[in-house]
């Protein structure tokens, strides 16, 4: 290996950057960017922000501001926390900029011209009152398999599984709230399936790559890789180049990581060497790594690469270290509910590098993690504080008081020699588990350097020595400083704010950021070295600081997840005429046959007759009635729905019934005997 690239997610331009961010894309990958640094590793850290796409667009109209000023604001945002929480991108991009749009119309050019997106004719639901096609998300509805509401046109967020928009239950405009209608619409699509069996064999050979990434892969080969749109109808977004599609946008999910080379290349342009980028990208000796969360999987461990191979001249990813999700307080984390903790009012309040040793030392990596407040205060108090800090500290007073700098070591006893084997053994350690993500492991090694040194500092007791054997006490406070050296050094990844006062207080010039990784146990202070003005290192929170923060998650997370009434539409629905009610076509209908429809535990398959019309109809009502129950029934039917596929099935027609709060449903029936087929008005 040459050279390492490593990005981050490449996090959307559309709110505030949260704790569930952080711990999943963000601090692994800086801890393990600033640890190759330091071995002198030639790396390059590359992240941006996502820009186009369908929740963009949303959250703009919601807001009503342009796209463009939503995405100006929150790239400021995500630089200004980033760069307080210490993270150091080489190049922290946005996707909105020219250079990634020409970048990402060149690749879809190349693939579009080996024919490997294809044209395909799909039907699509279109919004009447908004007068456009609704996109992925611009669609809302019923989700077919877990029948929760608020399901979006691409997934269900509550049972995780991926939609189509057509398969939705009473679909919804989510801008407007009115159903939508199905029609025709073109699309260009990228044939995923082409590459499944190469995709296959690229992945047999990641034997070291994360199980949970592996068998993610697996689950999606087992189905078969088919066919995916890369074109959307959309106003924002950057235009396909293909003929016939210039009022088309290419898909967010194609163009996003093709960011990760546009970002590259500004990088390149701005150091004055515009070629460098394709050291980076197409030299087979560059290690490529990937830092995401598990809901990214899919994009960059399947259709990412083979994206690649069907580009040809750029490497593949090497490795895809994703996370395992945050949860807050034993809760799942909602950014809609704000049941979250935003990183720009934390940092308001408590300094970065707390934060980034809890995270690193919770951080979810081969299961869900759970960030708590009084853990989080505890390990600060007792960990940071107690142990780090507190060695740190005591050993730089006594040094700087009793001998004016660092004294010289004289002979050295058996506890010496564990001292300095510690020091020595520390970087090989605790590099190897960074080496490999071992975030947890990593840190907890490395505070294992400052238990031991702690206890050291007890055991040779140099308060009782220093008036004893006078050398013996400088023996000990000169291993001490060295300690504390080695620990400046190895918490750099994790901990860069206080590694570096730690450096300035050891009276060194320069930066911590720029010692080598393997030196960092070397016994290198010269007897005499001034040492520098002492900091407090890591302040105690207290109970005060956090009962807010208790007390602000357990108010969210009573909040309701938004519904369509409650968010996209006025509180009050709005009035109709009475001519929008009559065009709804509501008549009697007898129900000739019911049946349960296969593996959808909710869903009954109806057979109606409307006056002389039979039809069919699919229902989520198996929860609240057996299927021999409606047999014979006279029930009520929107007549004049548009069809819809639920579950392959065509529904045609759509029963009412009415539910309560508690969940109760009720089909509703005529109360006295009226011919099938009837109007009802
Ligand atoms: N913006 C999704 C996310 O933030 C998406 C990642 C793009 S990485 C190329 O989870
Ligand atoms: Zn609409």
């Amino acid at each position: 290996m040459k050279r390492i690239l490593v990005t981050s997610a490449l996090p959307y331009a559309n709110g505030p950057i949260h704790l569930g961010h952080l711990a999943g894309a963000y601090l692994p990958a800086d801890v393990y960017v600033r640890y190759q640094r330091m071995k002198k590793r030639d790396v390059l850290y590359i992240c941006g922000t996502d820009e186009h796409g369908v929740p963009i667009a949303i959250a703009a109209e919601k807001q009503s501001i342009t796209p463009q000023q939503l995405v100006d604001r929150y790239y400021a945002d995500h630089l200004d926390t980033f760069t307080r929480f210490g993270m150091s991108f080489d190049n922290f991009s946005r996707t909105s900029r020219p250079l990634h749009h020409k970048t990402s119309q060149a690749f879809f050019q190349n693939l579009y011209n080996k024919n490997v997106l294809v044209e395909r004719t799909v039907q699509q639901f279109y919004c009447d009152t908004c007068r456009r096609f609704l996109a992925d998300r611009f669609v809302e509805g019923i989700c077919p398999r877990c029948q929760q509401p608020g399901a979006r046109g691409d997934q269900c967020e509550k049972c995780g599984s991926s939609l189509e928009q057509t398969e939705l239950i009473k679909p919804y405009c989510k801008v407007c709230g009115h159903p939508p209608v199905l029609k025709d619409t073109r699309h260009l699509f990228f044939k995923l399936g082409d590459f499944q069996s190469r995709l296959e064999t690229w992945l047999a050979e990641k034997k070291n790559w994360k199980e949970n990434v592996l068998n993610y892969c697996r689950g999606w080969f087992k189905e078969g890789l088919g066919e995916r749109a890369v074109t959307r109808d959309l106003k924002w977004g950057i235009p396909a180049p293909a003929a016939g599609y210039e009022d088309k946008m290419i898909y967010v999910w194609f163009e996003a990581p093709i960011g990760y080379i546009s970002a590259t290349k500004e990088w390149a342009e701005r150091i004055g060497q515009p070629d460098k980028w394709k050291e980076y990208w197409m030299d087979s000796r560059t290690k490529l790594v990937h830092f995401i969360g598990k809901d990214n999987i899919v994009f960059h461990a399947i259709i990412w690469p083979a994206m690649i191979m069907a580009h040809g001249d750029l490497i593949l990813p090497a490795d895809i270290p994703a996370n395992e999700f945050l949860n807050l307080q034993g809760e799942k984390l909602s950014t809609s509910r704000n049941y979250a903790v935003w990183l720009g009012e934390y940092l308001d309040k408590f300094p970065p590098d707390p934060l980034r040793y809890y995270l690193a030392a919770i951080a979810p990596e081969s299961k869900d993690a759970d960030f708590t407040w009084t853990e989080f205060q505890q390990r600060n108090n007792s960990e940071l504080a107690d142990i780090l800090g507190n060695f740190i500290n005591r050993t730089l007073t006594f040094a700087k008081r009793q001998f004016n700098g660092v004294p010289a070591a004289g002979e050295l006893n058996d506890l010496d020699r564990a001292m300095i084997r510690v020091l020595e053994k520390a970087p090989v350690e605790i590099g190897d588990l960074f080496e490999r993500y071992e975030l947890r492991r990593g840190l907890t090694a490395l505070m294992d350097v400052a238990r031991f040194a702690n206890k050291y500092f007890n055991d040779q007791q140099p308060w009782a020595t220093l008036k004893t054997d006078r050398s013996r006490c400088a023996t000990t406070i000169n291993l001490c400083l060295h300690a504390v050296q080695t620990l400046a050094i190895l918490m750099e990844p994790v901990l860069p704010f206080s590694a570096e006062k730690t450096w300035a207080m050891l009276g060194h010039t320069g930066s911590v950021h720029q010692q080598s990784w393997d030196e960092a146990g070397s016994l290198t202070l010269k007897p005499g070295h001034r040492l520098g003005q002492e900091q407090i290192l890591f302040n105690k929170i207290e109970d005060k600081q956090i009962q807010p923060e208790i007390d602000r998650l357990a108010a969210a997370s009573k909040n309701q997840p938004p519904t369509v009434a409650a968010a996209e539409t006025p509180a009050e629905p709005a009035k109709i005429s009475y001519d929008d009610f009559s065009r709804v076509q509501l008549r009697l209908a007898l129900v000739l046959k019911a049946e349960k429809v296969e593996k959808a535990d909710k869903l009954l398959r109806l057979e109606i007759q409307v006056g002389d019309e039979k039809r069919q109809i699919v229902a989520g009502i198996a929860k609240h009635y057996a299927p021999e129950q409606l047999i014979g029934k006279t029930i009520v039917v929107v007549a004049n729905l548009q069809p819809a596929k639920i579950r392959g099935l065509e529904s045609n027609g759509m029963l009412l019934a009415a539910e309560d709060e508690t969940g109760q449903l009720a089909v509703l029936t005529p109360d006295r005997p009226v011919q099938c087929g009837a109007k009802v008005k």
